[in-house]
């Protein structure tokens, strides 16, 4: 298995509750490295470009509203199958379908506020860190 670095969002959702810290632990928890981190804030530009494979959704408009509601914490993790082994710590999209002890199921409030997002290959991967970090910031 290779070692391999995806690129989260703690969404505003977690930010508003304070649970950065929580969810941070069980990302550790599942063997993930949080390698780089920063608290920023989403412009409309920026999460109409980090989210436009959805914009034909009808759910975009209330997407974008809500990633720009507040602000966010974005990381690179770094582990073995990092990208689909944070797609598992994260649970299904829709809180109501994940498992137990998924940051979904443990924290999100619903399916628009389902605080946390993860990488979903690896090319995607490789683009989202890009836009959010430069290389010095992230430290393996
Ligand atoms: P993410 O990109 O945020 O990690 O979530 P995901 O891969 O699990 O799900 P995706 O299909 O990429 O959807 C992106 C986000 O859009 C919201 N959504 N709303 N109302 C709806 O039917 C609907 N479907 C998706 C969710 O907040 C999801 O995380
Ligand atoms: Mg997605």
């Amino acid at each position: 298995m290779a070692i391999e670095h995806t690129f989260s969002i703690l969404k505003p959702d977690a930010t508003r509750r304070n649970l950065t810290g929580a969810i941070n632990a069980l990302i550790e928890k599942a063997g993930l490295r949080i390698i780089a981190q920063k608290r920023v804030r989403f412009t409309r530009e920026q999460a109409e470009t980090f989210y436009a494979v959805h914009k034909a959704r009808p759910f975009f408009g209330e997407l974008v509203d809500t990633m720009i509601s507040g602000p966010v914490v974005v990381q690179v993790l770094e582990g073995e199958d990092a990208i689909k082994k944070y797609r598992d710590v994260l649970g299904a999209t829709d809180p109501a379908k994940a498992d137990p002890g998924t940051i979904r199921k443990e924290f999100a409030v619903s399916l628009g506020e389902n605080s946390a997002h993860g990488s979903d290959a690896p090319e995607t991967a490789a683009v989202e860190i890009a836009q959010w970090f430069s290389g010095n910031e992230i430290v393996g």
